[in-house]
């Protein structure tokens, strides 16, 4: 399987040229539920040990059905097939630009949520318009152990958050261990009450948020994700929910931008415009999120069937 990957501000995406599993033709939703439910095996063998690392997301690259798309992208981590990914779509596209595929300048790229706009400024400097994003609810208060109460806002980037203004434990790099523990415990209290995005989406990701530790800057957040391993970028999808909140409560105006600094201190600038699309829900943003993403390694992965843990380390 031939693969290229990358960072984006630290966050490693995984993209598969070639060797992946034919997921046959059809909307790219079909084709993601496909890769989760009959490949589950593959996928993630391809983001974990010994093939993969931690926090690794991978990037099937797949047919587009709009031949107004230079690619399709089906995003998965470690847990799960997901919607939609920030960072990964900037490591597409600086992909896509090493590969001579695409060049300086707009291009539009297919996933299973949506179509989002890539504009890459050079190799590396890529600008993602996404998908509208919306709040779903404000102000949700769960009970978590050792935490007590906590109180966040459910919002959709993409895929769903839980989002908590103040966080009870500061964000900073000598946290994570704890951000991560306590992230976990905020994710079995949702799951506990039953709380769910709009049309039973699974809050899967939880995000802190603290001040900056550059005064120019918004704020710094973590970000837990599916597999449990914290987003090292301040997460595209996060950053794209949180500026729907942000929008909701009049503390951002429509082409304000803010420097949004992650966990290890690199960043993303962000900003929105209001949607005005037919079918946006209520009080939906269109987010952009510029950031880099560097190549790191271009590879072909092995698969011997006699190798116990070609399926990846588990447990
Ligand atoms: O950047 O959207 C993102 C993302 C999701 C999971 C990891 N990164």
């Amino acid at each position: 399987m031939l693969v290229i990957d990358s960072h984006t501000e630290g966050e490693p995406t995984r993209v598969i040229l070639e060797g992946g599993p034919d997921l046959g033709s059809g909307p790219l939703s079909e084709r993601a539920a496909r890769l989760a439910n009959d490949f589950t095996d593959f996928y993630r063998s391809v983001v974990t040990e010994p093939y993969g690392q931690e926090a690794m997301v991978g990037a099937l690259l797949v047919e587009p059905t709009d031949p107004d798309c230079v690619a399709g992208v089906i995003f998965f981590d470690a847990a799960a097939v997901i919607g939609m990914c920030g960072h990964g779509t900037i490591g597409v596209a600086a992909t896509l630009a090493h590969m001579g595929k695409i060049g300086i300048g707009s291009h539009k790229i297919e996933t299973p949520v949506g179509i989002v706009n890539v504009t890459l400024s050079d190799k590396n400097t890529v600008t993602v318009k996404n998908i509208d994003s919306y709040r779903a609810q404000r102000a949700v208060t769960v009970d978590v152990t050792d935490l007590g109460k906590v109180t966040g806002d459910i919002a959709y980037g993409g895929n769903w958050f839980f989002i908590i203004n103040d966080s009870p434990i500061p964000v900073i790099p000598s946290n994570i261990r704890e951000l991560t523990e306590a992230g976990i415990r905020v994710r079995d209290a949702i799951y506990e009450a039953g709380i769910e995005g709009a049309h039973a989406g699974v809050i899967d990701h939880i995000i802190f948020y603290g001040p900056a530790q550059t005064a120019t800057h918004h704020s710094r957040n973590f970000v837990l994700c599916p597999d449990n391993a914290y987003d090292r970028s301040p997460c595209g999808t996060g950053s794209s929910a949180r500026l729907a909140c942000l929008a909701a409560d009049g503390l951002l105006q429509a082409g304000e931008e803010i420097y949004q600094e992650s966990i290890i201190g690199s960043g993303y600038t962000l900003s929105y415009q209001h949607s005005h699309g037919p079918n946006a829900p209520a009080g939906a943003v269109i987010p952009s999120i510029t950031g880099q993403a560097f190549i790191t390694r271009e590879a072909t992965l092995v698969s011997n069937p006699n190798d116990p843990l070609r399926h990846g380390v588990r447990f």
